[in-house]
Parts: structure tokens; sequence; C-alpha cells
């Protein structure tokens, strides 16, 4: 029997490539005055797509001179303790000489070491101005793309003081820049800033880009037909099969819900659909929108990062976005 050999390339569907709103826009101005208020920016990311969810309009509201940034993966459940890919995030981001780290925002263990680092930071802060504490206390901006798990991270660092953020599981829940929300209860002066997550505008942005946002539900799932949402997910399974076996039960050990026990793997989402279909009637749009709903472990949504080591560097990449970004603000 011939060797599966998955697509290399997913089609240039027309799909909307973009879901940039008006309140992320005057987040993005308020973030601009908010400037010489806060001293330390979360920038939080979807450890499955590192790449889609880096929002390059955010580097800007980093001032280097005045503020530090911690980088911050949610979703780190989905994920298995250790994975190769993993390892080669920690690399890019040596090369990058940026720290990060990788949490559940959902789990108070992972608040508690985001504290810990916070209150570093403001150490730091304190030493670098003569011992001296900022005076309306030490604030913390927590930014990212929508639906990356920014106010599930503040309502875990609050603890027992209670919720005060508004969570859900579509993107644009969070509609305004907070007041400063204080946590801890011991008056050591550090305050949460909730913020709208932001997008990209569609200058800055491309069709898999917006697919990958879609399957991690950083843009309304609503935007892209699921059929064309299905077909982007078996591409990425299938890159992520391992190569030059035929063993497909290891396979499906790393991607626990590729479809179809045991059979062969296929390029054909019509073929897929037909294994997950319960009954004969029900339809591909129900059938595709269950098999995306389903969770997954090991998935990563960002096919780039599935290269060989020597055919991708993060740094690179963070260049090019950069200089890309800049090109089109200018048009
Ligand atoms: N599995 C998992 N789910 C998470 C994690 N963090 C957040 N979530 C879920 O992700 C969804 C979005 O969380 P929110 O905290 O509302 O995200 P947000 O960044 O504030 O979203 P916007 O306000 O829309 O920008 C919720 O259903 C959370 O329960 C995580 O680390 N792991
Ligand atoms: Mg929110």
């Amino acid at each position: 029997m011939p060797k599966f050999i998955p697509r290399f390339d997913f089609p240039r569907y027309n799909i909307p490539i973009a879901d940039f709103k008006g309140h992320q826009l005057k987040a993005l101005r308020r973030f601009e005055k908010l400037k010489p208020q806060f001293h330390l920016v979360l920038e939080l990311r979807d450890l499955r797509a590192p790449l889609s969810t880096r929002n390059v309009l955010l580097d800007q509201v980093v001032d280097k001179r005045h503020h530090e940034r911690l980088v911050i993966y949610t979703k780190r459940d989905c994920f298995p303790s250790s994975s190769p890919y993993l390892d080669r995030l920690a690399q890019w981001h040596a090369e990058l000489e940026e720290n990060f780290l990788m949490v559940d925002s959902r789990h108070r263990n992972a608040s508690n070491h985001i504290l810990r680092c916070i209150h570093w930071h403001h150490e730091l802060h304190r030493e670098k101005n003569y011992g001296l504490a900022p005076p309306l206390g030490f604030k913390v901006l927590v930014t990212g793309m929508p639906n990356v798990g920014k106010s599930t991270l503040i309502n875990s660092m609050r603890g027992s003081s209670g919720k005060v953020a508004r969570t859900g599981s579509e993107a644009g829940v969070t509609r305004s820049t907070s007041e400063s929300i204080k946590i801890g209860q011991d008056g050591n002066g550090v305050y949460l800033i909730d913020t709208p997550g932001v997008g990209l505008p569609a200058r800055l942005s491309d069709a898999n880009r917006m697919l990958a946002l879609t399957l991690c539900g950083c843009v309304k799932r609503s935007l892209v037909d699921p059929w064309i949402q299905a077909d982007y997910l078996l591409y990425l399974m299938n890159l992520q099969l391992p190569y030059g076996t035929d063993n497909i039960k290891e396979a499906e050990r790393k991607l626990s819900t590729y479809p179809g026990a045991l059979e062969e793997p296929t390029n054909d989402l019509e073929v897929v659909l037909n294994r997950l279909r319960r009954h004969p009637r029900e339809s591909d749009t129900s059938v595709a929108l269950r098999w995306l709903e389903e969770p997954r472990s090991g998935l990563v949504l960002d096919p780039e990062l599935l290269l060989p080591c020597a055919d991708f560097s993060m740094s690179q990449h963070v260049k090019q976005e950069l200089k890309h970004a800049r090109k089109a603000m200018r048009k």
C-alpha cells in the first residue's frame, strides 16, 4: 500500500481575513493614553498558535524604556507534560531573548507563579527607582488577542477576593479597558488592568492566520464556513502525523481525536465526515461542527511551526512581521 502523503499547502478559500472591531481600535488608543501609568505588560498568547496569536500591534504598547513585558502562553493543558514542540518554543524564545511562561490560566497554581514574577518585576522597579514604590501602585496591563484567557487569569489571580472580570468561550467578551483591579490582601500595591482582546486589521492578516485564529476561538467562529474550518483542521492533523511510518495507533495517541480509529489517514474531508456521521441524515455542517468542538491534545495550529528546525527561525519571523506591519500601516 502506498505511504500516506499529507497536503503541504492549503487552498486559498475566499473567507474574511479579519475580525477587527471598533472597540478594539478604541482599546489600542486607550493603551496609548495609559502608557505613563502602567509598568509591566503581560501579553497573553495561545500556546496552540503562538505565531497567529502574537499581535504585532501590541509591540507598540510596550515602551522598552519604561515597561517590562512578560509573554504568557495560555492553554498549557492542551499539550502533554513534555513535547518536542514545547522544547522548540523554549529555544525560539531564547533566540529572541524574551521571557515566557506557559500556564493553564484557570488554575490557582498558574496565577501564583505569575504573581511571583510580577512581584519580582515590582521589586526590580523599586530598586531602579532608589527604593521608592510607584505612588499609585505597580500597574500591570493584561493584553492579548481575544479569547486567550486574560479575564480568566485575572480572576484566578484575585483568588478568594472574588471574580471581577467577565469571561466566556466566544471572542470579544471584554469590551472596554477596566479600571485598576487590586490583587492580594496585603496591600503590596499591585493592580491589574483587564483589556479587550485586540485582533489584527485585514491589512495585517491573511487567510491561514484567520483559520488558525478561528480554531483557537480568537475570532468569531461563525465568520468562517465550518466545512473550511474542518478541512483546515484535517490539513493540520495530517501534517502532524508521524512521518515515514504507517503506525496510525501512535498517531492517534498523539492527536487524540484523529477521525476514524485505526482507519487509513486521508486528505479528503468528505471521507472524514462520513466516518464521523452518527446517522445517515446528519448534515455535513453539523458533523463538522461537532468535530471542531472535540477537545484535542498536542495539536499545533500554526503550520509554520511544523517545518524542520533549519527552515524556520522565530526571530526572522518576528522581524519580517514587524517590517510588513510598518509598511502596511504607512499605506
Ligand atoms: N483549556 C483552557 N481554557 C482556558 C484557559 N484560559 C482561559 N480558558 C477559557 O478560554 C475562554 C476565554 O477566556 P476569557 O478569560 O474570557 O478570555 P479573554 O482573553 O478575556 O477574552 P476577551 O475578553 O474576549 O478578549 C473561557 O472559556 C475560559 O474558560 C486555559 O489556560 N486553558
Ligand atoms: Mg476578557
